[in-house]
């Protein structure tokens, strides 16, 4: 609630709300208290949902991400991606994720340094939950 109060609104939305006042308000009456409510969104566009916005190429604020291709490597005769030391075990699991805009960069990663331990890399957009419930995604 703080957020929505004092973060600026979305370029492309139209916040509807309503300010009621209540004249008894504070101080006997002196002071009326004003309420700054947000309206019900029931407009057409915000209802979309996400894979109808996919559909209709409507993209505004949607981060698409994929899972970074490995590349073959002739020595290992395998598939392999770089974590750069951050995983160190094969593993159907182990992952990298990136946004098509950047290939090159890594917005989360994920792999197996032990038996029953992995590693977690994430950043922006994502946050640790949704970085949790994509690893979450990777396992059997
Ligand atoms: C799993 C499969 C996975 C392996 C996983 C096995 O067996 O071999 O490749 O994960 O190990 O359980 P199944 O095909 O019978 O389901 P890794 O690639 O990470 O080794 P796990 O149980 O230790 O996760």
């Amino acid at each position: 609630l703080k957020d929505f109060a004092l973060r600026p609104a979305p370029r492309s939305i139209m916040f509807q709300c309503r300010i009621t006042r209540d004249k008894k308000g504070v101080d006997r009456g002196l002071y009326p208290t004003y309420y700054l409510h947000l309206e019900r969104d029931d407009g057409k566009r915000e209802h979309e949902t996400l894979s109808a916005r996919l559909q209709n190429g409507n993209m505004e604020n949607i981060s698409v991400l994929h899972n970074k291709a490995p590349s073959w490597n002739e020595e290992t005769q395998s598939y392999v991606l770089n974590f750069h030391g951050r995983v160190t075990q094969a593993s159907v699991k182990n992952f990298q994720i990136i946004n098509s805009d950047d290939p090159e960069h890594i917005v989360m990663q994920f792999g197996r340094v032990a038996e029953d331990v992995f590693t977690m890399d994430f950043s922006y957009p994502l946050c640790a939950l949704q970085a949790f419930c994509i690893c979450l995604s990777s396992f059997d």
